[in-house]
């Protein structure tokens, strides 16, 4: 350890630790636009800017790229310090586009933030030439507004390094730089496979989700529709902090309450069609284990992760999960089953999605997800575009007392919530195939071995008296790491989990955004995750296949797991 002075108080931190992790191990936070931790440390938006003293005399060095030394002094808030930053950040806005008040961002825009925390009051000084840009919105799921660009490049290390994906970079120099893909493309001829990690990194409002709000509004208001809503597991686990509330609050009930205010004619849970994939893909597993089928079997329900197996490993299609999406099971079986109940046309229902995922809104319009000749789901929300909603409507969230989902579509299990957590399809899983197989009653239904917010998973299972072998893996670039392994002979799988996000869908690109310090030095996914597992601990029923809803769907309609009805609604194929 070091011994360091920071604004005279002295304290004791490991050596090699850079100013801004000291400070914040001191309870000081040193503003950041372009930080990420232990990926993007370039020191390029110059924001974090401390006084240090290593003996000769005060120095202005960014905190986030230099490191403590012993009997450093550090100031972090003299007059020099702050005039430094409001300098830099005016001009930054000397060439941002400030239409704050029709922002996305607005309200919880990191540069506005900062704004008003340094007192930058004429934003205007600096005023000069500025760049002019198109908005990019050839991508199925977001835009992109380089007007509000910073250049802070946190997008393009989320792409490149957390995804391995490096569909944007920086183009031209100088003046003139500006990100992009290669030769200015549009990002929706890219490879970019809509994960919107970029999106969740993102300080300003340079990078937003496609706004549908307004078409589910005019869907709602459209007396002709019947407009129906499922949400995804992980929402519950997020969509509280835009209401602030703490990291790691369930707020179900509540969300319930307030989609039934915003005139759904019924609110119903995507966990009942995660109880219905683990029917479907444990009976494909079992039958691949069984009959010499393609292994390792590999999960299906993010689509992130299946347009990255389509781009960069096609040759691994094969080993993909015919599975649709829980989200798309859902759409297929509300079409049908439920339409049919219902005596509805499905021309007439609007399915409406609200998930922690942009790719979701990618999925709705690939091919082969249409069962009943319609879309099997026609909008797909993020959960801060349910924020919105909700705020835009005067509905008090918190003041809402909860609310249950509607029936039959809003039955589900313990399992079917554990989705939205890295391990949680896995786990989910297990708890039905080893049951089937083994015949017997699993005495503890948790696998710890699955779970946890590790990158990478893997566990062995003696299932009867075969060895198992299982990994999970979430982020693209762990992925694309456990499938090189695959590919080379090391490992030898039967059963994979991938998610496209890092920690599953709880930090999904949808997700409602958290700041610097929380992405940086906190557990906000680990907390997250652990709303969705003690929502799980809480359920009387807490395996798929004893979801008395699923098992009526098949009783009385789809006849048995992997059956030809059941391929024709919940299946579908890929593109190589
Ligand atoms: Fe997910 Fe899924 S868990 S993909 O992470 O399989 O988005 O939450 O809805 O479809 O159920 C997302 C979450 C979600 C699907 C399910």
């Amino acid at each position: 350890n070091v011994t360091i002075k920071i604004n005279g108080v002295e304290t004791s931190v490991p050596a090699g630790t850079t100013i801004l992790e000291a400070a914040h191990m001191a309870n000081i936070e040193i503003p950041t636009l372009c930080f990420m931790k232990e990926i993007n440390a370039i020191g390029a938006c110059r924001i974090c800017m401390v006084e240090a003293n290593e003996g000769r005399g005060n120095r202005l060095v960014a905190a986030c790229v230099y490191p403590v030394s012993p009997n450093m002094q550090i100031f972090t808030n003299t007059p020099r310090v702050l005039e430094a930053r409001k300098r830099t950040l005016e001009l930054m806005l000397s060439t941002h586009e400030r239409n704050c008040l029709s922002c996305v961002r607005s309200g919880n825009c990191e540069l506005q933030q900062l704004a008003k925390d340094l007192g930058v009051e004429d934003a205007g000084i600096y005023d000069g030439v500025t760049n002019h840009y198109e908005i990019d919105g050839t991508a199925a799921h977001m835009i992109r507004d380089n007007n509000k660009c910073i250049l802070c490049r946190r997008c393009v290390a989320a792409c490149g390094i957390t995804q391995s994906v490096g569909v944007i970079g920086a183009n031209e120099r100088g003046f003139k730089t500006f990100i992009g893909s290669a030769f200015d493309m549009g990002l929706g001829e890219t490879s970019c496979v809509s994960c919107g990690q970029c999106i969740a990194v993102c300080p300003t409002g340079a990078l937003a989700e496609k706004d549908s709000t307004s078409e589910v509004l005019a869907a709602i208001a459209d007396p002709s529709k019947h407009v129906i809503v499922q949400t995804a597991p992980a929402v519950r686990a997020g969509l509280g902090e835009c209401f602030g509330y703490p990291i790691g609050t369930d707020v179900e009930g509540k969300m319930v309450a307030a989609l039934r205010r915003l005139g759904f004619d019924k609110v119903f849970d995507t966990d009942f069609a995660a109880d219905l994939t683990i029917m479907e893909e444990g009976t494909e597993f079992i039958d691949r284990l069984q009959n010499g089928g393609k292994l390792p079997l590999i999960t299906s329900c993010s689509p992130g992760w299946i347009k990255f197996c389509e781009h960069y490993y096609p040759d691994m299609t094969e080993n993909l999960s015919s599975c649709k999406s829980p989200q798309q099971m859902f759409g297929a079986v509300a079409k049908s089953y439920y339409a049919e109940k219902m005596g509805i046309d499905p021309k007439d229902m609007v399915v409406v999605s609200v998930m922690p995922c942009t790719a979701k809104k990618f999925e709705i319009g690939r091919d082969d997800q249409a069962a009943n000749g319609v879309p099997d789901v026609d909008i797909a929300l993020t959960t801060r575009e349910l924020g919105r909603m909700i705020q835009r409507a005067g509905i008090n969230f918190q003041a809402l007392l909860d609310e249950e989902f509607d029936m039959p579509l809003g039955l589900s299990t313990g399992a079917g919530v554990i989705f939205g957590a890295t391990g949680g399809v896995m786990e989910a899983a297990l708890r039905t195939v080893v049951e089937v197989l083994e015949k017997k009653e699993l005495p503890s239904l948790d696998f710890q071995e699955v779970r946890g917010m590790e990158g990478i998973k893997e566990a062995t299972y003696n299932v009867a008296g075969t060895d198992v072998k299982l990994a999970v893996a979430s982020g693209l670039a762990n992925a694309r790491m456990l499938l090189d392994k695959v590919n080379s002979g090391e490992a030898d799988y039967h059963f994979i989990e991938i998610m496209g996000c890092p920690g599953g869908c709880i930090n999904g690109g949808g997700q409602p955004h958290v700041s610097p310090a929380e992405r940086n030095f906190g557990d906000y996914r680990a907390k997250r995750a652990s709303v969705l597992y003690s929502n799980d601990a809480a359920k009387a029923v807490r395996k798929s296949h004893e979801n008395a809803g699923v098992k009526e769907l098949y009783d009385t309609y789809l006849e048995k797991p992997g059956s030809h009805k059941a391929h024709q609604l919940l299946h579908t194929t890929y593109v190589k």
